[in-house]
């Protein structure tokens, strides 16, 4: 087979750019491709629903490549452990009611589930603004390439329109901060110290829609309480981007 670099351009332009125009309405955008925002995303893409999956850096997995301080390990306890069973992540069992998992595996198996329940990846996409009109709901995002915000280029963004947002941006909580900032009912407390019972045992409560359309989990939701921090242990990112999936889901269905 003769190959033409023209034609390599174009496949990879047109398709792009296809997915582009489908995706300017979806029912959900998830923003963040860390531990909640890859479960929430995955587990909506199955239920049928059209989900983007909005992520500002070259590689989703946010904090969870990481594992603890470079170990590339993460800890999830007994409660979240079903979650690792069902998108086949596998995990030893240390102490009681403690399961290790390779934090590489983790993020592959999360990718590979959103990607094979048909979730759209946009990369090196990130979020500066939010849509909100008269009816007062969020209704889309306001987004520009992450290169142009890196070199301060004074460049206009564009837009995607949404159903429901998720903020799962992790500690920076972007979206409720920047509904915050320009007067919306969201306040922002930021998170406390490290304290991983409290923090991993309040997460599904701090999960929910903080603004009409817009459901915040994983650590956005932690921070917008002034809920603790928990470190690497990852059962809650999990739980929360699942709890985040059925709100999402029951808001698109009322
Ligand atoms: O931080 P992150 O992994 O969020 P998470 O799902 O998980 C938190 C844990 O990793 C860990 C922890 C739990 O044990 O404390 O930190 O809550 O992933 C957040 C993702 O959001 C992206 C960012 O690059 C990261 O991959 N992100 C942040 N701001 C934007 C964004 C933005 N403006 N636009 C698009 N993506």
């Amino acid at each position: 087979m003769e190959l033409d670099e023209i034609t390599i351009s174009r496949a990879i332009v047109g398709s792009q750019m296809e997915k582009f125009l489908e995706f300017m309405e979806m029912d959900v955008a998830v923003v963040g491709g860390g531990p909640s925002g890859l479960t929430a995303s995955a587990i909506l893409s199955k239920e049928g629903y059209r989900v983007g999956l909005i992520e500002k850096k070259l590689s989703v997995g946010g904090g969870m490549w990481g594992g603890g301080m470079m170990f590339p390990r993460i800890v999830v306890q007994e409660e979240a452990r079903r979650l690792l069973d069902r998108f086949g992540i596998h995990s030893t069992p240390y102490g009681k009611g403690y399961y290790v998992a390779s934090s590489v595996e983790a993020v592959a198996k999360l990718t590979a589930a959103a990607c094979d329940a048909g979730v759209e990846f946009f990369t090196l996409f990130s979020v500066e603004d939010v849509m909100i009109h008269g009816d007062g709901k969020l209704s889309g995002l306001v987004l520009n390439w992450t290169p142009v915000e890196m070199a301060g280029l004074h460049i206009d963004p564009l837009t995607m329109g949404c159903h429901v947002a998720v903020d799962a941006t992790g500690h920076d909580a972007v979206l409720a901060r920047l509904v915050e900032r320009k007067g919306g009912t969201v306040r922002v407390k930021g998170e406390g110290f490290m304290w991983a019972q409290r923090a991993e045992g309040e997460i599904l409560s701090h999960t929910r829609e903080i603004f009409p359309g817009l459901v915040a989990c994983g650590m956005a939701a932690n921070a917008v309480a002034g809920e603790h921090r928990m470190g690497p242990v990852f059962g809650g990112m999990l739980l929360s981007g699942e709890r985040a999936a059925a709100l999402a889901g029951s808001l698109l269905r009322t």
